[in-house]
């Protein structure tokens, strides 16, 4: 199978997981990037099966939408019953890299919001020690070469994601050169420098569910 394939299977898989928990009232969280544009094409089918959803970006909002299916303001729900996103990698705890795709602090209140996260890969994500994937960190504008210089201090080699301005209006550091063996620590790290607003580690709340598409078909990790 192909890396599309590959992320097809897991949308429809993702779909399987999700079905027994749709009802009319039940919100479902939705993330960024090609394997949650999968699923939200594969959702379509089943849009009358819940309330509506809420999404981590503006992009795929549009897509939802296109699909004639709900999406509500975060603020104006109460609960999340599941959040589908997938990542840029994942270690085997299920601690993550995101925001590639420069969605994270929505993705990372999403995931904070709901009762289930359940991440969709490909196997390429999967890893041993997080970190081959430059760790996205979205920072106030103004704040930028300061955050920068902090960044270097922790052991990395930060670069200005230029040209980049996220949906909330700031700019991305990607973090290079940066192995990350403690990502619960490295998170609050880097969390604590001021002029962050989020970085793209998600460890302190990692996925429950990993679904994981590989040749011999779907696993799910726990
Ligand atoms: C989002 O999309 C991100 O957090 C991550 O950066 C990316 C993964 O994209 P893809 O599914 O296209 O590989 O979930």
């Amino acid at each position: 199978m192909t890396q599309d394939e590959l992320k097809k299977a897991v949308a429809l898989a993702a779909i399987d997981y999700i079905k027994p928990k749709l009802h009319r009232d039940a919100i479902i969280g939705i993330g960024t990037g090609s394997t949650a544009n999968c699923f939200i094409d594969a959702l379509a089918e089943y849009r009358d099966d819940f309330a509506g959803t809420v999404a981590s970006s503006e992009a795929s909002a549009l897509r939802l939408e296109s699909h004639g299916i709900e999406v509500f303001e975060l603020n104006s729900v109460n609960s999340i019953s599941v959040y589908i996103d997938g990542a840029d990698e994942s270690n085997h705890q299920l601690q993550l890299i995101k925001g590639g795709g420069a969605a994270l602090t929505r993705e990372k209140i999403v995931t904070a919001v709901a009762d289930e996260f359940v991440c969709i890969a490909d196997e390429s994500k999967l890893v041993k020690t997080l970190g081959d994937f430059p760790l996205p960190v979205e920072v106030i504008p103004m704040a930028r070469s300061y955050v920068a210089r902090e960044l270097l201090k922790l052991g990395c080699s930060p670069v200005y994601r230029e040209g980049v301005v996220t949906d909330n209006g700031n700019i991305i550091i990607d973090c290079y050169d940066f192995p990350i063996d403690q990502p619960f620590n490295t998170e609050k790290a880097i969390n604590n420098i001021v002029g962050v607003v989020t970085n793209g580690l998600f460890a302190i709340k990692a996925a429950d569910v990993l679904l994981l598409a590989t040749q011999q078909g779907v696993k799910t990790l726990r």
